[in-house]
């Protein structure tokens, strides 16, 4: 178990677009394990690669509905309906805004063991998908949110 340090808006490797995953090494599944314990440690929903400084098509989500999704390469293959809500990002720290994302997502990607599967979110799961996809492009929320970036007090963070 390994927490890896978190980059914050201004590292230039969170504009940055990142590179498909072509196989499965060691190194990358320690990869995915410390993405899951950083994750986890500091309280977050998702986690994508360049957050920890790793130009690298991988995310993880657990949105608490039992499953600890892996999206290696991951491509959103329809998008259904809107939904506004507010949103936060581990590397934009103490803040939160509201933006509109689709209200359900189909995403084709990778698990562990690059193996291709098809995930449909709705309600908070399409937002984190969303929100993760956008990291691997090299897009933050901030760009998109509606309304000002409001301060989170550190309990709700
Ligand atoms: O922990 C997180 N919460 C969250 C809330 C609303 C919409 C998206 C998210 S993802 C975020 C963790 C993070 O920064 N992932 O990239
Ligand atoms: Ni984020």
């Amino acid at each position: 178990m390994a927490i890896r340090s978190i980059r914050t808006i201004g590292d230039e490797v969170l504009k940055m677009e990142c590179k498909p995953v072509k196989d499965m090494t060691e190194h990358t599944a320690q990869l995915i394990d410390d993405m899951f314990d950083t994750m986890y440690e500091a309280g977050g929903v998702g986690l994508a690669a360049p957050q920890i400084g790793i130009r690298k098509q991988i995310v993880v989500i657990d949105v608490e509905d039992g499953n600890q999704y892996v999206l290696i390469n991951p491509v959103i293959l329809e998008m259904e309906g809107s939904q506004t809500g507010p949103e936060g990002c581990l590397s934009v720290p103490g803040k939160s805004g509201v933006v509109t994302r689709p209200e359900r997502v189909k995403v084709k990607a990778l698990d562990r063991d690059m193996k291709e599967y098809e995930l449909v979110g709705e309600g908070f799961l399409a937002r984190a998908i969303c929100h993760e996809c956008d990291h691997l492009h090299g897009h933050l929320y901030v760009e998109i949110v509606e309304g000002p970036l409001e301060d989170v007090t550190a309990e709700e963070e």
